[in-house]
């Protein structure tokens, strides 16, 4: 091996902790409800200049999209890739109050799963209930292996399609999401969503659940559109479901914090996951850098 994985290189990113502080952010409260009912919601996590600034920087993305398919919502807009897409959107991404909490459910050096702005447009039907890490094909009941945030930047009414929510469905086992999932489809009442609820937060409120919560966004029956963004986290280990590594320049990421940089990947997982031909991944960030076998064929 030429190169060491402990990096030197000063763009290497750090998942050392602690993390830096928010001065007046508790994240105990936090911590104890998502053990407990498998979510908990943040208010005022974005300020009014901050749901501005969502809104500027998604502007020229928004406009030409509707999902593909029902879960994706056809009448519904999602931009993907967010974290690359403005200063802001990384920001959200990588938040400290929001590391802070999340540092207690996933192993140091975990990844950004998705990132993406969705905006459910009047007319749009519920989603089918689903749980986000679902694709983990590990059986239930188990910790979850990533970690969703859904932020709302217009508010999230019963009526727009505010996200519906079963507290404490992070613990069951496959059968019982098998059975609300298939009641959704039918468009039937399962007894285990008596404690279904609708969720209504103000604008710049975020709600931070396990993978594991069964959750769908609702329908929107009102007159407007609900535009919010999410951004999922999953264990170091596992494969997250954007492919960052393609969908971000490389000179976007060097611009980037360490902490979004070990979010996107460009961090080992101990002993050697994520390396690149045997040498730090953080390295394929500095200005000029060849991959090492292009290198070592004298290419
Ligand atoms: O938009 C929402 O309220 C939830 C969306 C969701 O759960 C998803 O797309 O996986």
């Amino acid at each position: 091996m030429d190169d060491t994985l402990n990096s030197s290189d000063p763009v290497a990113p750090s998942v050392s902790r602690p993390r830096r502080s928010h001065s007046g952010f508790d994240p105990a409260p936090h911590i104890e409800r998502l053990r407990r009912d498998g979510y908990t919601i943040v208010e005022g996590f974005l300020d009014e200049a901050g749901l501005d600034a969502f809104r500027a920087g998604l502007a020229p993305f928004v406009g030409a999209h509707r999902g593909r398919n029902p879960f994706e919502g056809q009448t519904t807009e999602r931009v993907y890739t967010l974290i690359a897409r403005g200063k802001l959107f990384e920001q959200i991404a990588a938040d400290p109050r929001l590391l802070t909490i999340l540092d207690a459910f996933l192993l140091p050096g975990y990844l950004l799963s998705a990132s993406h702005s969705i905006c459910i447009h009047p007319g749009e039907v519920a989603q089918s209930l689903h749980f986000d890490d679902g694709f983990y094909r590990v059986p239930r009941p188990r910790p979850a292996i990533s970690m969703s945030v859904i932020g709302a930047i217009d508010p999230f009414t019963a009526d727009n399609g505010g996200t519906l929510i079963i507290p404490g469905s992070h613990t069951w086992g496959q059968d019982d999401v098998e059975a609300v999932r298939m009641a959704s489809e039918a468009g039937v009442d399962h007894p285990l969503m008596a404690d279904m609820f609708s969720l209504e937060m103000p604008p710049g409120a975020i709600a931070i659940f396990h993978g594991t919560l069964v959750h769908g966004a609702g329908a929107n029956v009102s007159g407007a559109p609900r535009l919010s963004f999410t951004n999922q986290y999953c264990e170091p280990w596992a494969r997250p479901q954007e492919n960052f590594f393609l969908s971000v320049p490389r000179e976007r990421v060097r611009e980037m914090s360490p902490e979004a940089r070990t979010l996107l990947g460009y961090e080992i997982f101990p002993p050697f996951m994520g390396h690149v031909t045997a040498s730090h991944p953080a390295k394929a960030l500095a200005p000029g850098w060849t991959p090492p076998m292009v290198r070592q064929a004298g290419g």
